[in-house]
């Protein structure tokens, strides 16, 4: 991409209205722009970061075995009815009457629609254990949307529903979720620890939330600080195996870590070296839950078990705060000029810097550079505006691709170009087709 034909709104001035770094960041990096209290329009510099996180978690999905789908936004308030909840869920459900005077809904999260989706379609046991998942917009009409898109009203999430016989089976696929969202957030350069929280309106018995530790984060945290050494790594993991999922499980979830509602000082003490006890803020950007036959048997979801008795599904749901994940990647990394993009979610793998444009030889090298690094099947954003070094500078820092070439009359009567970490700052200087090589080893298995 140009930098002279793309669409990027960056504003030199500090927003007022945003409290935390990263809604300031993403505002002035034209990421982002309201449209009304906790809505917002996604500037095409932010809508790349959110399709780099919704391709993360699909491929993390489809490796644990599970099902893409998309359901709707707007839902009929018939099936909530089905559940009990359309009732139960209160004001924060956005109401809406069609013109035929029907109750529909903007979906909060979707296990009634599901539940309806399997019943119509699944009845024996051998169809069974299934999940099914999508990427959608929710609208919860939040008492207080803030902090940008961390607590917006209508917000895009991952949420999937597993289908399973048996209690053991359910709990499988509890594991096995939370297995992959460890995965999935190391992927995008987050580390999100797995506690012990509470339910909520979904309902159900066990639930764990994937907090990522920052300071402006809504949750307080407790845990032992040995749980912050632990990291997913490359292991390779066969999700169908039950022992080897429990046994990843019981490694990241046996040590304390519980957010406030189920944090309980006593037992924190007993089980935690003083040493070790931390007390912290949290974003939580996942949870999964196991609620067992909750909507199945209100809802009539049942199959026939090997036995030919009729009996209702397992069920859990698991949901990732997709728009949510911008707001704490940029929490946990930026500096105070700009965001720093983790390799696996940035809009742009590098951007190349001319700095004296309409000078033939830098010119020329630039495009040369853009073919290259498009060739080795990277993105480049270039910037071939006319304005000064320092101000092109002072955008890529503000936009935070991790890598920039600095391309200059300069350099280039030497043969090199300057390869600079937005992360450390460290430049170094070398040919350009070593630039790009050095990228594509950088970015191998990173994308
Ligand atoms: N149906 C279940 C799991 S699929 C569910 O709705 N779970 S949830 O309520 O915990 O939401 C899942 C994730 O969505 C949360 O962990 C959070 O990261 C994100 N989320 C929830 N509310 C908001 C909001 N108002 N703005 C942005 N993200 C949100």
């Amino acid at each position: 991409m140009r930098l002279s034909r793309y669409f990027l709104p960056v504003l030199k001035e500090t927003p007022s209205e945003a409290q935390i770094a990263s809604h300031r960041l993403m505002l002035r990096a034209g990421m982002i722009k309201q449209q009304s209290a906790g809505i917002y329009s996604w500037l095409p510099l932010g809508y790349r970061v959110l399709r780099r996180i919704e391709q993360i978690v699909h491929e993390e999905q489809a490796r644990a075995g599970h099902i893409a789908m998309l359901m709707p936004t707007i839902q009929s308030a018939d099936l909530w009815r089905e559940s009990g909840r359309y009732d139960a869920y209160g004001p924060e459900m956005l109401r809406i009457r069609d013109r035929h005077d029907r109750d529909m809904l903007f979906g909060p999260t979707n296990e009634e629609m599901i539940t309806d989706i399997f019943r119509s379609h699944v009845s024996s046991y051998r169809d069974l254990p299934m999940t099914l998942y999508h990427i959608q917009w929710k609208f919860r009409d939040e008492v207080r949307p803030r902090f940008g898109v961390m607590r917006g009203r209508e917000f895009l999430m991952k949420d999937g529903y597993n289908f399973d016989l048996t209690y053991e089976d359910a709990m499988h696929a509890y594991n096995r979720h939370l297995v992959s969202y460890l995965r999935t957030y190391e992927r995008m350069g987050l580390q999100a620890i797995p506690m012990r929280a509470e339910s909520g309106p979904i309902g159900g018995d066990d639930t764990h939330e994937f907090l990522v530790l920052a300071e402006t984060g809504e949750s307080e945290v407790f845990y032992d600080s040995e749980i912050t050494e632990l990291t997913f790594g490359a292991r390779r993991i066969d999700y169908d195996d039950h022992a080897q999922c429990r046994a990843v499980l019981e490694e990241f979830t046996s040590r304390y870590a519980r957010t406030d509602d189920t944090h309980d000082e006593a037992e924190f003490e007993a089980q935690v070296p003083q040493e070790r006890r931390r007390r912290a803020r949290g974003i939580e950007v996942g949870q999964i839950f196991y609620f067992g036959t909750k909507y199945s048997e209100p809802m009539g979801a049942t199959v026939v078990d090997p036995d030919g008795n009729r009996v209702p599904v397992h069920m859990g749901s698991h949901g990732i705060g997709v728009s949510r994940l911008l707001g704490a990647i940029i929490e946990a990394s930026h500096d105070d000029r700009g965001i720093i993009w983790p390799e696996g979610v940035t809009p742009f793998h590098v951007g190349i810097v001319n700095l004296k444009q309409g000078d033939e030889a830098a010119d020329l090298a630039c495009e040369q550079l853009y073919a290259a690094v498009t060739e080795a099947g990277l993105e480049p954003l270039y910037d071939d505006t006319d304005e000064r070094a320092g101000a092109k500078f002072a955008t890529m820092d503000l936009i935070g691709l991790p890598w920039r070439i600095t391309v200059g009359p300069r350099g280039l009567k030497n043969g090199v170009v300057e390869l600079t970490s937005r992360r450390t700052g460290e430049s170094e200087e070398m040919p350009p087709d070593q630039a790009v090589t050095r990228l594509a080893q950088i970015y191998a298995g990173k994308l």
